[in-house]
């Protein structure tokens, strides 16, 4: 059975969510509302330490878009794949790789400029200038892309909007406000899948943390 390290509300939902999809059983090993506790559970057995981490039997895998193509190829008989001589392959490549290639690391960058762009006074370093905007120009690529489908790869669901569905709220959550109908109903259509609540209800049995970083520690002392 698939042994699934997890941290709630992060990549590894993604793991948990196409296992649900397939009707699979798995493991599912993170500390409930302890951030911290389930990510250094996973740096205690592997030497990346990042979620989702998946052991299976001798096997050890992280990278979720891998962890997805391996799951759907040797344990879901193709299911939710696509394959290389149907129409939506190519569409189906890229957003499997685009969510973590491209534009997960395009939204953090981002995020991590936004201080210093909005810090009065502060130098702005040249490279600044590159990121700012690019929540919005991947929504844009999102909302264009999504036009005359339902899914990121055509007309069926398949893993690729699984890896999406990060990347797609972490934009639309850098752009609050900006709506994009084609974005909004994909979201709706995605997150009104049966397995979908069923992938909630076990990997963020607590809900989604109030902040970014985790929960607040329920014995930390004011600073
Ligand atoms: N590209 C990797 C990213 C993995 C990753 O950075 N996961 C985060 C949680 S969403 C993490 O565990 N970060 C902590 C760390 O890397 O130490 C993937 O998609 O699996």
């Amino acid at each position: 059975m698939l042994r699934i390290y997890h941290i709630e509300a992060r990549r590894s939902d993604r793991v948990v969510w196409l296992m649900e999809e397939l009707g699979l059983d798995y493991e599912l090993i993170f500390t409930p509302k302890d951030i911290a506790a389930s990510l250094m559970a996973i740096k205690a057995v592997h030497p990346i330490g990042a979620a989702p981490t998946v052991r299976d039997g001798d096997l050890w895998l992280c990278e979720s878009g891998a962890i997805l193509e391996y799951v759907v190829n040797r344990h879901g008989g193709g299911r939710f794949g696509v394959k290389p001589d149907a129409p939506g392959y190519p569409q189906y490549l890229q957003w499997m790789h685009f969510a973590e290639g491209s534009a997960m690391g395009r939204i953090i960058n981002e995020m991590m400029i936004a201080p210093m762009l909005a810090a009065s006074g502060a130098p702005k370093p040249p490279i600044a200038g590159l990121f700012a905007g690019n929540s919005r120009r991947l929504l844009d690529f999102f909302e264009q892309s999504l036009a005359g489908q339902d899914y990121f790869a055509g007309e069926d669901f398949s893993a690729a909007d699984i890896m999406m569905l990060m990347p797609v709220r972490a934009a639309r959550r850098a752009c609050q406000g900006e709506v994009r109908p084609n974005v909004e109903a994909w979201c709706a259509r995605v997150e009104a899948r049966p397995a979908y609540a069923r992938m909630l209800a076990r990997a963020l049995p607590n809900g989604p943390p109030p902040t970014l970083a985790g929960w607040p520690k329920e014995d930390a002392q004011p600073v």
